[in-house]
């Protein structure tokens, strides 16, 4: 078991049974020219939870953690796209429309797609998902199941949109979640400091916020723990 200090208190997890999820890390929300900035956002305030989240990523790498990735994008016929949601944002840059990084938000366009610095390896399931949360219209239920996991480390972006919907939407189906704050990002600070506080408060209501630090540290000792172990039995 590791633990690790959060509020509204110490959380403490089965690796085995554990995830790191990322939450949308695409081109589309973090680069210049996607969906994000044609929506007047500023994509630069989400560029600062890279470098955190990849010293996460790679201790969850190292440590044998599972790895799931997500992306918010839609069929290129738009058929899984509520006309509501399309209809929203300038006339001119809405889902399906060309933009600098292809069509936007459309799977298999290059804005669609994550950010090199954060892109899945072989094996690490990508959940492609209509909606805001990562359970909606999607298989990512099955493939906790099918890997008995009970407990997620949900990242990403954006806080207060897809991360906490997809916290919102585990909490419900019983998933332990833990979020460490400075590996999810928002256009809007104040909204990232209130979704943060919101998801710990009342007791941990939606689940546990913690630092990424001491996960990094935990995971990475884990990892020198199991290869320790597996050098032992090799000699
Ligand atoms: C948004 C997301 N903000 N990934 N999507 O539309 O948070």
């Amino acid at each position: 078991m590791l633990r690790i200090a959060a509020q509204p208190g110490v959380f403490e997890f089965d690796p085995a049974h554990a995830a790191l999820v990322l939450i949308d890390m695409q081109r589309d929300f973090l680069e210049p020219g996607g969906f994000g900035e044609s929506l007047g956002n500023d994509v630069s305030k989400l560029t600062k939870v890279v470098p955190p989240l990849r010293r996460l990523l790679d201790a969850a790498r190292a440590s044998g953690l599972a790895v799931i990735h997500t992306r918010e994008g839609h069929r290129p016929d738009l058929a899984d796209a509520p006309p509501a949601k399309i209809a929203r944002g300038q006339p001119s840059q809405r889902i399906g429309d060309a933009g600098p990084l292809g069509r936007i938000l459309v799977r298999g366009e290059t804005g669609q797609d994550i950010i090199p610095e954060l892109y899945p390896l072989p094996g690490e399931p990508v959940i492609d998902k209509p909606g805001k949360g990562a359970f909606y219209a999607t298989d990512f239920a099955a493939i906790l199941k099918h890997r008995a996991i009970d407990t997620l480390i949900v990242t990403g972006v954006t806080t207060e949109v897809c991360v906490h919907t997809t916290v919102r939407e585990a909490n419900d189906r019983g998933y332990r979640c833990l979020v460490p704050g400075d590996c999810c990002g928002s256009y809007f600070d104040e909204f990232h400091d209130v979704g943060l506080a919101m998801i710990a408060a009342q007791g941990g209501i939606f689940g546990w916020v913690c630092e990424s630090a001491p996960l990094v540290a935990a995971l990475t000792a884990l990892a020198v723990q199991k290869t320790a172990l597996s050098e032992a039995r090799s000699a």
